[in-house]
C-alpha cells in the first residue's frame, strides 16, 4: 500500500506491526490497549477472532499499524484453512512481527513451533510475554531466558495486556524500528474495515459468552441489512448460521429467550461501539457443515484480505 501523504515531516516513522501467537494468549485484549478502543472481539475461549483486524495507532512522530490475527494453530476445516490464511498474509505485510506467549515456568511445545517458524521470515521480530499480572515477578526471567537463549528475538518484553502495565515500553520500541516513512492513514482514522463488519463480530463475541462447546465455533454472522435513518435509530437485521438444526434450537431458546439474552446484550455494546442508539433484529439459519465448506466459508468472508469490505 503507498503512503498516506500529508506531512513533509522528516523523521516520522510508519509501518505494520502483525501480532501472532496461539490462541487464546492475549492478542485481541492488547490491540484494543493500544488502541484504547474495543476494536476486536475478546472471550475467554480458544479461536475467538478469525479474520485479520486492522487497528491504525497515530501519534506525532509516528504511525503504528497493527493487524491483529487469528490464533495459530493447525488447521482441521476451512474455516481454520481460511484463518491460518489470514495470518499468513499478516506475515507477509509486516515490517515488525509482534509474537506473544504467556507467562509461564517455560516455553511450551506448540509455542515454541510457531515462535521458530516466525523466526524463519528473516523480519524483526520482538516476543512479547503477556498476562504477567497472573504469575510472581521472579517467575518471568527464566522464560525469557529461554527465549532468548533458544531463538535470540530483536527483544522481549514482559507486559499485562489486560492491565495496560509495559505497553508504553512497548510502544517506544516498536516506533524506534519502524522504518522512516510518511503516513498511511490519516491520523484520525482507527481501523480499514466498515462499522457493519464491526456489529457482526460484537454479535459473535455474544455467542462466545453466552454458549459452550460447539456452538461458539459452529457459528457465524451475517449482516443482512444495515441502515442509518436520519432523526431515528439504525437499523440492523443479521442472521446467526448454525450447523445444525439443534444448534439452532439452542440459540432460540425456550420461547426464544435464548436469542432475545444475545440480542440485548449485542445490541448495547454495538451501541457503545457506534455511540448511537440502534434496532436490532436477529435470525437463526442452519447451514450444513458450512465450516468444512470452501464456497461457505468464503461467502460468508472469511480468508479475505480486508474482511467487511
Ligand atoms: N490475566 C490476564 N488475562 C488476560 C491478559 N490479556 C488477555 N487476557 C485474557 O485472556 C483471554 C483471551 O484474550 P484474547 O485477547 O481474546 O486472546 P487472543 O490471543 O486474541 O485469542 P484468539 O483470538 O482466540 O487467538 C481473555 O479472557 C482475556 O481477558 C492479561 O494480560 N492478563
Ligand atoms: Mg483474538
Amino acid at each position: 500500500m503507498k503512503p498516506y501523504i500529508d506531512t513533509e515531516k522528516k523523521n516520522f516513522r510508519a509501518g505494520y506491526v502483525s501480532i501472532f501467537g496461539k490462541p487464546n494468549v492475549g492478542k485481541s485484549t492488547l490491540l484494543n490497549q493500544l488502541l484504547g478502543i474495543k476494536l476486536s472481539i475478546v472471550s475467554p475461549k480458544p479461536q475467538t477472532t478469525r479474520h485479520r483486524i486492522i487497528g491504525i495507532h497515530s501519534s506525532a512522530e509516528a504511525q503504528i499499524i497493527f493487524i491483529d490475527t487469528p490464533g495459530m494453530l493447525t488447521p482441521r476445516y476451512y474455516l481454520q484453512k481460511a484463518m491460518m490464511k489470514a495470518v499468513h498474509a499478516a506475515i507477509a505485510d509486516a515490517d515488525i512481527l509482534l509474537f506473544m506467549v504467556e507467562a509461564g515456568e517455560s516455553l511450551q511445545v506448540r509455542d515454541a513451533g510457531y515462535l521458530q517458524q516466525i523466526m524463519e521470515t528473516q523480519k524483526p521480530v520482538l516476543v512479547v510475554v503477556n498476562k504477567i499480572d497472573r504469575v510472581k515477578k521472579q517467575n518471568i526471567l527464566p522464560l525469557i531466558g529461554e527465549i532468548g537463549k533458544n531463538f535470540a528475538p530483536e527483544a522481549i518484553i514482559p507486559i499485562s495486556a489486560l492491565q495496560a502495565d509495559g505497553l508504553d515500553l512497548l510502544i517506544t520500541w516498536i516506533i524506534r524500528k519502524l522504518p522512516l516513512s510518511p503516513p498511511y492513514y490519516p491520523p484520525e482514522m482507527l481501523t480499514e474495515h466498515p462499522e457493519r463488519f464491526f456489529v457482526a463480530e460484537i454479535i459473535r463475541e455474544q455467542i462466545f459468552y453466552q454458549f459452550s462447546e460447539e456452538i461458539p465455533y459452529s457459528t457465524t454472522v451475517v449482516i443482512d441489512e444495515y441502515h442509518e435513518q436520519k432523526g431515528r435509530k439504525d437499523v440492523i437485521r443479521a442472521t446467526i448460521i448454525a450447523e445444525r438444526e439443534s444448534q439452532k434450537g439452542i440459540l432460540i431458546g425456550k420461547k426464544g429467550a435464548a436469542l432475545k439474552k444475545i440480542g440485548a446484550a449485542a445490541r448495547k455494546a454495538i451501541e457503545v461501539f457506534l455511540n448511537r442508539p440502534v434496532y436490532l433484529e436477529l435470525w437463526v439459519k442452519v447451514r450444513e457443515k458450512w465450516r468444512k465448506s470452501d464456497s461457505a466459508v468464503r461467502e460468508y468472508g472469511y480468508g479475505a484480505q480486508n474482511p467487511g469490505n
